[in-house]
C-alpha cells in the first residue's frame, strides 16, 4: 500500500477526481495510448481513432463509423473494476465530490458513483438525429449497418466527437468542483486531450495527485505520483 496516498486521502475533505481511459483497461477496456487499440484501428481502417471518431468521419461514413464503433467502443460484459468500487466508496464516505471522466463507459455508475460528469458523453445513450428520440446501448450493437430510428433518422452516439464541443454545462461544473477541492486525484489520463486535461489548470487546492501507469507531461506539478495500477493502488479503501 501507498502510505503517502492513504495520508493524503485521510487528510483531504473535498476530493475531486479526473480520470480517463486507465481507469476502464482493468476491467478489459482498452484505452487509446498504452495498448494495441490504436494499431488494430489503423491496420484494419487505415485511420487513427482520432479519425474514425471525428464529427466529419461520423456523418461522411456512418457505416464505417459504426463498424469500428461496435468493435471497439461497445464493451457490454465489462463489469466496474476496484479504482471505480473506490472511488464510490470515498463518494459514500463523504470525501468526494465529484468524478470528471473523459470515459464513455458508464463504468462509474455501475460501481454506484452518484455525481459523474461525462465530459465525452455515455455510449449507453443513443439519439435520433432528426426528432431526438433516445435509444440505448442494446440497441446499437443489436442493429446492423447505420441505425436508424422509427422516424427514419439516423442514430448517433451521445458521445461528444472529436471536431464537436463539449457540454459547457458539465464543464462548468468540472471547473467548480476541480475549483473548490482540496485534492485533486487524476488517474488513468494521458492528458492530451483537450479541454479535458487542461481542467487541471483550474485546481488550485493543496495536494494534486496524478495515479498513472505511464509518465505525463504534468508529473512535474504533482505532489505525489504514482505509476501503479490505479486499481492496485486505490484497493486499500475497499478494506478499510
Ligand atoms: P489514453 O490517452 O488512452 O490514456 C490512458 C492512460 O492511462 C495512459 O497514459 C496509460 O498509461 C494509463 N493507464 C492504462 N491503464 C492503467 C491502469 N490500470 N492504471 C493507471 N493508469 C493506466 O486515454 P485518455 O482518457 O487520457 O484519453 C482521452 C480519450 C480516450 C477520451 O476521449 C476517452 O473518451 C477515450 N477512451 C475512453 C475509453 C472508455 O470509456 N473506457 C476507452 C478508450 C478511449
Amino acid at each position: 500500500m501507498n502510505e503517502k496516498l492513504k495520508q493524503v486521502i485521510e487528510n483531504s475533505r473535498h476530493i475531486a477526481f479526473l480520470g480517463g481511459a486507465g481507469l476502464s483497461t482493468e476491467s478489459g477496456i482498452p484505452d487509446f495510448r498504452s495498448t494495441d487499440g490504436i494499431y488494430k484501428a489503423q491496420t484494419t481502417y487505415g485511420h487513427s481513432p482520432e479519425v474514425l471518431l471525428s464529427h466529419d468521419f461520423f456523418w461522411r461514413h456512418t457505416d464505417v463509423f459504426y463498424d469500428y464503433y461496435r468493435k471497439f467502443l461497445l464493451y457490454p460484459e465489462a463489469k466496474p473494476n476496484k479504482a471505480h468500487k473506490a472511488l464510490a466508496k470515498l463518494e459514500q464516505d463523504g470525501k468526494l465530490t465529484a468524478v470528471i471522466t473523459q470515459n464513455i463507459d458508464g463504468l462509474h455508475q455501475a460501481a454506484g458513483s452518484q455525481n459523474v460528469l461525462e465530459l465525452h458523453g455515455s455510449v449507453h445513450r443513443n439519439y435520433c438525429t432528426k426528432c431526438r428520440k433516445f435509444y440505448p446501448m442494446e440497441y446499437i450493437q443489436q442493429s446492423q449497418g447505420v441505425p436508424t430510428c422509427t422516424c427514419g433518422g439516423v442514430i448517433k452516439p451521445d458521445v461528444v466527437l472529436y471536431g464537436e464541443g463539449l457540454d459547457s454545462n458539465t464543464l462548468v461544473s468540472a471547473v467548480t468542483h476541480i475549483q473548490r477541492a482540496d485534492t485533486l486525484i487524476v488517474g488513468g489520463t494521458s492528458l492530451v486531450v483537450y479541454p479535458a486535461a487542461g481542467l487541471i489548470d483550474y485546481f488550485s487546492g493543496r495536494e494534486l495527485v496524478l495515479i498513472n501507469l505511464s509518465r505525463t507531461d504534468r508529473d512535474s506539478e504533482a505532489t505525489l505520483c504514482v505509476h501503479e495500477k490505479i486499481g492496485e493502488a486505490l484497493s486499500f479503501l475497499l478494506e478499510e
